[in-house]
């Protein structure tokens, strides 16, 4: 079992280009590893407290819980779009979800791992924390970063977090691949020092925050909304759920030797997951084979590479491109022009180069080829029983050799080189056809049976990186498994592929454009 989930999305505004990116490269990971042969549950959802949300329900004039269902619909349909295909939703206004946070302060409670205290400050509300001295800057000052700064002072809960840094600290430099890429445990290791000796605040007072989770043994305070939203992994599993719950098995999801995997950005690695949750975990009782690992992306930058914002007016909105590039091109591009743990630059002009280039041009070349000359040469029947070249033999390694290295760099959720892998062996084929040039072959019907051979191998690569490319254009394998008439080809595992997954004497239906070009002027 692989239980893989994504980052909760605010649902104080609307989704944009950076939602998209985790959520596309999630479903990628989570398609590809069902190709691989693995039972997969993929969780994503939505973070619906805290005060950012409240503050803008307010400023529009509509109650909090009116205005999260309104932007949580806006998150949800962008995904059913995107082809964003998850097993499981999470919404931390859920009655489930709120019974299992509540349980989990009792029970923390109970183990004497929670305290109240008093404590004057000040408070970023933009963040909605306490900062600390650790967080000025080298001028002393508190940066842009934090926004609006108020100085409170407040009663509120704590969780000891203090217990389990030195755990922690051990847990990480001796457990390898527990944070990819490797570079950001170094980047957690470094903060942890600035950490050690600080508890963490996980309440806030009801007279200032609304909008939250009450405490089962307060109800003068609802819980701090980090708190509540990483519960959000557990809870929507089936963790502590009631009998009739309608949630997974916990015990199923996540027994006692698997790690699942949270796909995160670069800003909440430190102190969120990094920090806290790893520390939430420990205190529950979770064991170190337990601990979830975290697969770190990096930024979308907006146009012109700077960092997205609304006052810079360049963020870039997913739905408004799939309008106009169309779903295929979009997750395409988003997986393909960024290395998974980096940043990149969000720019149309290369979504549309890369699209028009690697899809419309070479492969869909080849997906052309492939079924336009069976259907004239050979009435769209595939014969493989010709003696083959060296030239047949070259391509039918290039495949194995692609397929190795598609495997290796997906495994290593490297999705822009797997996909580099299979463009290798169709460009591979498209200049197996310039040489072989069967269109020239044709025109003598005594070479009819070495033509079939050259359209054969045309057909099998075309099948085999359709089933490939299943989980970054899944629209796409079901237009060409439809195309040459083998529905069963949206069912395959990596196992099943082989050199004669097409059988002779299979007929192949018409060609249609898997991949009409763009043309940007048009589209702008
Ligand atoms: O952080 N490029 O929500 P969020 C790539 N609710 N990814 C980006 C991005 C960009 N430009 N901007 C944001 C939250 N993200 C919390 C999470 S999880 C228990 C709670 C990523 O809506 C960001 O890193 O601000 C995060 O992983 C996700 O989008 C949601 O960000």
């Amino acid at each position: 079992m692989f239980y893989l989930t994504t980052a909760i999305d605010y649902t104080n505004g609307s989704p944009h280009i950076g939602h998209a990116y985790e959520k596309v490269l999630t479903d990628v990971i989570a398609r590809y590893r069902r190709l691989r042969g693995d039972e997969v549950y993929f969780l994503t959802g939505v973070d619906q407290h805290g005060q950012k949300v409240q503050q803008t329900a307010e400023k529009e004039g509509v109650s909090p819980e009116e205005f999260v269902k309104r932007v949580t619909g806006n998150f949800s349909s962008l995904w059913k779009k995107l082809d964003v295909n998850y097993d499981g939703w999470a919404e931390t206004t859920d009655d489930r979800h709120k019974a299992c946070v509540r349980a989990i302060l009792t029970e923390l409670k109970n183990q004497g791992q929670l305290y109240k205290k008093s404590h004057s400050g000040f408070y970023s509300v933009r963040q909605e924390q306490f900062l600390q001295e650790r967080d000025r800057d080298e001028n002393g000052n508190f940066g842009p970063e934090w926004g609006e700064i108020v100085n409170y002072e407040e009663e509120n809960w704590y969780f000891k977090l203090s217990d389990h840094t030195d755990w922690l600290k051990n847990f990480l430099e001796t457990t390898d691949g527990i944070i990819v890429p490797g570079f950001r445990k170094s980047e957690l290791l470094n903060a942890l020092e600035k950490n050690s000796g600080i508890d963490l605040c996980i309440s806030r007072p009801k007279e200032r925050l609304r909008w939250g989770i009450e405490f089962p043994f307060d109800e003068n305070f609802v819980t701090y909304v980090w708190f509540d939203a990483l519960i959000n992994y557990i809870s929507f599993a089936g963790y502590k759920a009631e009998a009739g719950a309608d949630l997974p098995d916990f015990a199923k999801l996540w027994p006692a030797d698997s790690r699942p995997v949270h796909v995160i950005g670069k800003d909440i690695l430190i102190p969120a997951h990094g920090v806290y949750w790893f520390c939430m975990l420990h205190a529950m009782g979770f064991t170190d084979a337990q601990m979830p690992k975290l697969l770190v992306h990096g930024f979308w930058n907006g146009l012109g590479g700077d960092k997205m914002s609304k006052s810079l007016g360049n963020i870039v909105d997913p739905d408004e491109l799939s309008e106009k590039f169309g779903v295929e091109a979009i997750r395409y591009y988003l997986v393909r022009d960024i290395v998974t743990g980096r940043d990149s630059n969000f720019d149309v002009e290369r979504l549309v180069m890369l699209y028009n280039t690697e899809l419309a041009n070479e492969f869909g070349n080849l997906c052309n080829r492939a079924l336009n000359m069976s259907q004239r040469f050979t009435g769209g029947v595939l014969q493989n029983t010709g003696e083959l070249t060296e030239d047949d033999l070259a391509v039918q390694k290039s495949l194995t050799e692609s397929i190795a290295a598609y495997q290796a760099a997906m495994d290593e959720f490297d999705i822009s080189k797997g996909l580099e892998a299979l463009n290798r062996h169709v460009v591979h084929c498209n200049q197996y056809a310039e040489r072989t040039k069967p269109w020239e072959l044709n025109k003598n019907p005594e070479n009819k049976e070495r033509v079939a051979t050259i359209l054969y191998h045309f057909a099998e690569s075309v099948a085999q990186i359709a089933v490939l490319i299943s989980p970054i254009l899944p629209g796409v394998t079901a237009k060409l498994a439809e195309q040459l008439e083998l529905p069963s080809l949206t069912t395959l595992t990596l196992a099943d592929l082989h050199w004669g997954l097409l059988p002779g004497g299979h007929t192949i239906g018409k060609p249609k454009p898997a991949f009409p070009r763009i043309v940007l002027e048009e589209a702008k």
